[in-house]
């Protein structure tokens, strides 16, 4: 049974790699290059064929800027079934941008760094991987220093997003509030994602007039990261995007000991670490929720919702016993009941909880092996088995889709896979879980 999922799931890797040397997320919806998704790809393919991993990092590396900065997605092929494509997103318009890769002026999760330890973990041979993470660490590197460079203007150790698309979690009600505090202008342009997945699945026109009005603004600003800072609308601390930098500090750490004579990096690194740890303990953490949440640095407050980012500092070894103790209370109390497979993306006693929609309450692979893995880091061992087994039960049943609804009786029987199909990150993490 675990040989023919674990197969099904490389066919699905394999059916997406292409020969530029990456791997689209999903045909037809999603057909470049997305940094996130690639980092999980190639923890996939390390498991049996780790040439292709190393392509994966490999290409994504190739589309640097000359400041640190790498982009969501990168465009690598002429393709029009995917919108904003590089025509709207212009990344040309900042002047560190990639001369030879068009891309987004935008960024997602910083997961490389924890990746290539992961490939590391993963390698049977460990020398050859040590060459690849010699050849490749120090653009890692460089785009931690971007980013306490340009996306921490306090000084808190805090990295914002300028963009829900930066979160990875993009239609998620956190950001509700801020969008009502914006009015941005219709824009009469040709959605693509809805000719691919039904439209009840997806974000609503009105939340892509706010996704398109925030990148006009940043190319307003030839994607200027201080002008970004003092004038996007959207501006917010997200306790997932600084857990997935903590997580990958810390690999660099570790990767850059093994390499030797990198005592200056590594000193730089742990004084980032220190400073992120602090930063996300004291302003991330909400006692009354018991969780991390969201702080929106534009309009000075917190977003006081729990959401399976909420439990992702789990991963990088945020809090310590007890307050990881706290958070797993809270997943078990909020999204945990016997009716339910974890973890619900958005939290299922909300009002606003909606178990098809996207980022608004299915389960997520990605979140889910994460979470596993978090939970295993403190000894969660059963809550931990329960992620594991229900993702798998999940894909097993449905299929390798994108998302799933995270009701275990949603009415319609063996429906609960919702999105792309045969979604890489889905397959990918998976042969991680059966191993
Ligand atoms: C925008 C590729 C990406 C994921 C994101 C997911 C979705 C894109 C979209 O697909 O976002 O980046 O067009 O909806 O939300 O996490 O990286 O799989």
């Amino acid at each position: 049974m675990i040989e023919n999922l674990t197969q099904r799931a490389k066919e699905v890797l394999n059916g997406n790699f292409q020969a530029e040397g990456f791997t689209i997320p999903s045909k037809g919806l999603y057909p470049f290059q997305w940094k996130w998704d690639s980092g999980f790809i190639a923890i996939g393919f390390a498991h049996y064929d780790m040439e292709k991993a190393k392509a994966e990092i490999g290409t994504l590396l190739k589309a640097q800027w000359d400041n640190g900065f790498i982009p969501h997605i990168v465009f690598h092929t002429e393709n029009d079934s995917y919108f904003p494509g590089a025509d709207f997103h212009q990344s040309n318009l900042h002047p560190q941008s990639s001369k030879k890769y068009r891309s987004t002026g935008m960024t997602q999760p910083p997961v490389t760094g924890f990746v290539l330890q992961e490939m590391y973990r993963i390698a049977d041979d460990k020398q050859d991987l040590l060459r690849f993470i010699e050849e490749h660490i120090d653009k890692v590197y460089q785009n931690h220093a971007y980013f306490y460079t340009h996306r921490d203007p306090n000084n808190e150790g805090l990295m914002y997003i300028y963009h829900n698309w930066e979160s990875g979690t993009d239609n998620s009600p956190v950001w509700d509030a801020i969008w009502e505090t914006m009015n941005p202008p219709h824009y009469d342009v040709k959605r693509k994602d809805t000719t691919h997945v039904d439209v009840s699945q997806r974000p609503s026109n009105r939340e892509y007039d706010h996704y398109l009005y925030l990148i006009d603004i940043a190319k307003e600003h030839r994607y200027d990261d201080a002008k970004i800072a003092e004038l996007s609308p959207f501006l917010v601390q997200d306790p997932l995007f600084n857990a997935m930098l903590i997580k990958s500090n810390e690999a660099l750490i570790e990767l850059y000991g093994l390499i030797g004579n990198n005592t200056e990096k590594i000193r730089q690194l742990k004084q980032w670490q220190e400073k992120s740890i602090r930063g996300c303990n004291e302003k991330l953490f909400d006692e009354a929720l018991g969780a991390y949440v969201h702080y929106d640095l534009r309009n000075d407050r917190p977003i006081r919702h729990v959401t399976s980012s909420s439990f992702s500092p789990l991963f990088a070894k945020i809090p310590d016993q007890d307050r990881a103790a706290i958070l797993v209370k809270t997943m078990l109390e909020r999204f945990g009941g016997d009716d339910k497979y974890l973890c619900a993306s958005f939290d299922p006693t909300d009002e606003r909880f909606d178990p098809r929609k996207y980022w608004r309450g299915p389960v997520w692979i990605n979140m889910n092996w994460m979470l596993y893995y978090g939970l295993k880091n403190y000894g969660f061992l059963k809550i931990a088995e329960r992620m594991r087994k229900d993702s798998i039960e999940l894909i097993e049943r449905d299929g390798f889709y994108e998302y799933f609804d995270c009701r275990k009786d949603n009415g319609e029987p063996n429906r609960r896979g919702y999105g792309g199909s045969n979604f890489s990150w889905s397959a990918a993490l998976l042969i991680d879980l059966l191993k």
